[in-house]
């Protein structure tokens, strides 16, 4: 009896946060920010004050439009467990990219995947979501290719949250950053069909990158990009036939990280 009620109490109120910035120039869309997370409601509404701060003060520019969408959670979100995180020391972009090629390539992805991966990233035109590249042939597989498909629908359990800040404070690495990093590629891990991740941020600031996956885990490499550069972007390495059901999980089934 208190199990039935506990089950629907916490499947009852949780809630997929999503924000999405964005400034119209030339009549297009100039991505600027997004966030997304699962909360419990009473952590909606310093949330959704949280997002609009990061929308409205963000190093890509001040956006003319902020989407915050709010939406329930009807089921019990599906748990995950987190990637273990390593760093990678470069001090330049060749060298950066090099040791990423090198994983990506141990994890089964091909040269010519790779090169269709950087080439995303070094693109002048950033996408809002990530982009799907066949790992063997390096073909590019998602419906929309100027917005991408955008992960969603994950979120951290809040006491693998508290260890999670402990762990990273102890590495000099607990920022917001890292950690919704970490939990979006875990969810992407976590996705049957994916081989491996290739990251590097967009906002001009921050470059450090990762590339993540089941096996080699959450592995951050410092310099992938200049400093001051606008581009980046996310990279899904998929196998299989089946990339409706990869963008299905990816943007559509809730997660939760836990451990
Ligand atoms: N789903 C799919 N793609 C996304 C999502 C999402 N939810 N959020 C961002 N992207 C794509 C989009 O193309 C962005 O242009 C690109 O990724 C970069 O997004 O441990 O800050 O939010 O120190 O700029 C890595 C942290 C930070 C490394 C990555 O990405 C570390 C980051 P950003
Ligand atoms: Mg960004």
């Amino acid at each position: 009896m208190y199990g039935i009620y506990y089950l629907m109490k916490s499947s009852n109120n949780l809630w997929s946060l999503r924000m999405r910035a964005s400034r119209t120039e030339n009549g297009k869309a100039f991505h600027i920010s997004g966030a997304e997370g699962i909360y419990e409601d009473e952590r909606i509404q310093p949330k959704i004050r949280e997002y609009y701060l990061r929308a409205i003060h963000h190093p890509r520019g001040r956006p003319d439009s902020i989407v915050i969408t709010i939406e329930r959670i009807g089921v019990e979100p599906l748990e995950i467990p987190i990637l273990p995180v390593s760093t990678l020391n470069r001090s330049s972009p060749p060298e950066a990219r090099a040791v990423a090629t090198e994983i990506l390539l141990r994890a089964g992805v091909s040269e010519m995947a790779i090169r269709v991966a950087f080439d995303i990233v070094d693109s002048r035109i950033t996408m809002r979501g990530a982009a799907l590249v066949m790992a063997d042939s390096g073909l590019r597989v998602e419906p929309d290719r100027e917005r991408g498909v955008r992960v969603s629908r994950l979120g951290i359990d809040r006491a693998t949250e508290r260890k999670l800040s402990r762990r990273l404070h102890g590495q000099g690495i607990n920022t917001t950053t890292v950690k919704e990093a970490l939990v979006l590629a875990s969810k992407v891990a976590s996705c049957d069909g994916i081989i491996a991740e290739l990251c590097v941020s967009d906002d001009p600031d921050y470059t450090t990158g990762y590339v993540a996956s089941k096996d080699i885990g959450y592995v951050r490499i410092t310099n992938i990009k200049e400093r001051g550069s606008m581009k980046g972007g996310r990279v899904f390495f998929v196998s299989g036939d089946d990339v409706s059901g990869i963008i299905h999980y990816l943007e559509k089934t809730p997660v939760m990280v836990k451990r």
